[in-house]
């Protein structure tokens, strides 16, 4: 089973079962599912094409792992497309669990990554018309939405084995006009994303900052260990977040999607408009509305 954040997720989906067809293994295909919105230039807020910081520089952040703790991440990588194959090298290659800025940076460049600029023309003007008035307000399900000047594009993506091992990615270039420096829950282990041998795993997207309050995949997963279902799970984190954070999320999306170990999933989101993908073993792949505190999912 594969599962992923947000309609692009199936696109993400599809890489990641075909690659487990030709005999990859549950990382090989996160990470390949994780590459195609960083390679898709009209998603603007993942690898190539994302919406830069306000000042212009556009930062990547994103983690991989699997069930037994290994764990790779690279956050505020700037001039390479995939961070996702970096924070796979940190995690292969290095004694360490995540590197910033100019040392992931130098890091990407030891090992033989190219460099791309990532801020295509289309994304500079968004920037730009943005800078008109500065105003930094992040728009709830902005992913499902292409093209609206505040887009945000986070993958979250797990991938769970017919012998319930698991393996998870989650790749982003965060916030659009963002502050510099800024880093979301996303390339942070137990915030955008956990998995857990024996359990299941979970991934965030939305504003970041509110999944990181709370830890949020690894509250997920910890209720699921406990013994909720995955979709009582992902409700229990945001009704935490809701209750804690009152007024200063009623317009924010915040959304969980987590799979057991077994290969059940679920997801719950803060407002309506979260969609997931699950690809089943066979390869067929739907596209789901989550339900969410504030009413009930959108027609699809
Ligand atoms: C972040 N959680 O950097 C990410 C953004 C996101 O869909 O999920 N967008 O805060």
């Amino acid at each position: 089973m594969i599962v992923s954040t947000w309609d692009f997720g199936a696109a993400a989906n599809a890489a990641a079962f075909a690659r487990i067809k030709a005999g990859g293994s549950l990382l090989d295909a996160v990470e390949a599912g994780a590459m195609v919105p960083e390679a898709d230039p009209t998603n603007h807020s993942v690898g190539f094409g994302g919406y830069p910081d306000r000042e212009g520089y556009v930062t990547l952040d994103a983690i991989i792992m699997d069930d037994r703790g290994n764990v790779g991440a690279v956050a505020a990588l700037e001039d390479f497309a995939h961070p996702i194959s970096v924070a796979r090298r940190v995690m292969e290659k290095t004694p360490h669990t995540m590197l910033v800025g100019a040392g992931a940076h130098q890091f990407a460049l030891e090992q033989g990554f190219s460099r791309t600029k990532l801020l295509t023309p289309e994304a500079e003007a968004a920037w730009r018309e943005w800078l008109r008035t500065s105003q930094y307000k992040p728009v709830a399900n902005s992913e499902n939405q292409r093209g609206s000047a505040l887009d945000h594009d986070t993958i979250g993506i797990l991938a769970c084995g017919t012998d319930g091992r698991l393996a998870g990615a989650c790749t982003t270039s965060g916030m659009a006009f963002k502050l510099r420096g800024r880093i979301g829950d996303s390339p942070q282990s137990g915030c955008g994303l956990l998995v857990e041998a024996g359990v299941g795993g979970a991934t965030a997207t939305g504003v970041g900052e509110e999944v990181t309050r709370i830890a949020g995949s690894a509250r997920v997963v910890s209720s699921m260990r406990a013994g909720m279902s995955p979709m009582a799970a992902c409700r229990e984190a945001v009704t935490h977040i809701a209750r804690l954070r009152g007024d200063a999320v009623k317009d924010a999306q915040v959304a969980f999607l987590a799979i057991d170990r077994r290969g059940e999933v679920g997801a719950y989101a803060l407002q309506p408009g979260f969609t997931y993908a699950v690809t089943d073993t066979d390869g067929h792949t739907r596209v789901s509305a989550a339900e969410s505190l504030k009413g009930a999912p959108r027609a699809r």
